[in-house]
């Protein structure tokens, strides 16, 4: 393996593979047979599947997989700005970075690597980055799976700088759904959210769970910290727990956004929902030395769970 990457047993797999283009992807898999990659672009996930080899998580079939761009699907990670609302590239540049394998990560609090295979990656300003944003930081980020196929991503970001500095954030989280019509997201209920479609107007949340028949850009407010993904025709729930993200994006492009999208096909939304773990309300502001922490944990289960 000869990767300063952790695996609990001698049965998960920790292995550095290259991408069409020559970029470095860590997959990584557990005895059971779940499974994920990492890009080291942008360090996203681009993959998730359970035991069974399904996907999880969706990627769109016009999908361009060039360095410089995100690709339209997996887990992009927006920094240090999500959205548009700041003076840099829509959803930051983390996403379009070359990150690197961290060999000597700190020791993370609270977190140990029994029974998961972990990768610890980490995104550092260039000389030209800070042209465009002048902070200094490191960005450390562990994914890891767990025996049950428990997919986790563990954010810290440091600030080395001389001064303070403010940033936002959001794991973009694109869902692979059977069908977007049948999909409902309980633990939002009663919640404020900011409208993207009305010029991030505030408005609260009537329904009894979230659902969807039109194109939805939200921003919900102050959320509890685990909301569940009802996928009624596959029969499987995505639980998403989060510490450090007061803030739940949820984001289905519906038709006519859809045909604006070059890199979605058109009737690719049925199959996709982006639900964010995100901090965009309340920007993060981290004093010299200071760090911040944000973590989320995937987990897809069948429904009858919960019956
Ligand atoms: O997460 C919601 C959102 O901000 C939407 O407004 C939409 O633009 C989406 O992200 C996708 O952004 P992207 O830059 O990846 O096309």
């Amino acid at each position: 393996m000869g990767h300063p990457a952790t695996a609990w047993d001698q049965n998960s797999v920790l292995e550095v593979v290259k991408d069409w283009n020559g970029i470095d992807q860590v997959v990584l898999r557990v005895p059971r047979g779940a499974s994920a990659r990492v890009s080291l672009h942008g360090g996203q996930v681009v993959s998730w599947k359970n035991e069974r080899g399904e996907e999880l998580l969706f990627t769109s079939s016009k999908a361009i997989f060039k360095p410089s761009r995100a690709m339209r699907g997996g887990i992009p990670i927006c920094f240090p700005q999500f959205g548009n609302c700041g003076s840099l590239e829509q959803h930051g540049f983390a996403r379009n970075k070359m990150w690197s394998i961290d060999s000597d990560p700190p020791p993370l609090k609270n977190d140990d690597d029994k029974g998961k295979v972990s990768v610890d990656l980490l995104l550092k300003p260039s000389e030209d980055d800070l042209k465009c944003w002048p902070h200094c930081y490191e960005f450390r980020l562990r994914v890891s799976l767990t025996t049950n196929g428990v997919l986790s991503m563990i954010s810290r970001v440091r600030n080395i700088n001389g001064k303070p500095f403010s940033f936002s954030f959001a794991y973009h989280t694109y869902l692979s759904v059977s069908d977007i019509s049948e999909v409902r997201i309980e633990g939002l209920e009663t919640l404020d959210y900011l409208d993207n479609l009305c010029q991030r107007k505030r408005f609260t949340e009537q329904g009894d769970a979230v659902t969807f028949e039109s194109e939805v850009d939200r921003i919900y407010l102050g959320s509890p910290n685990v909301i569940a993904v009802l996928d009624h025709e596959k029969k499987r729930t995505f639980l998403i727990k989060k510490k450090g993200l007061p803030d739940v994006v949820v984001w289905n492009p519906w038709e006519k956004k859809s045909k604006s999208i070059p890199d979605l096909g058109d009737e690719e939304y049925k199959q996709m929902l982006c639900v964010d773990g995100a901090v965009v309300e309340r920007p993060i502001t981290l004093k010299p030395g200071e760090e911040w922490t944000g973590r989320l944990d995937l987990t897809a289960i069948p429904s009858t769970h919960f019956i």
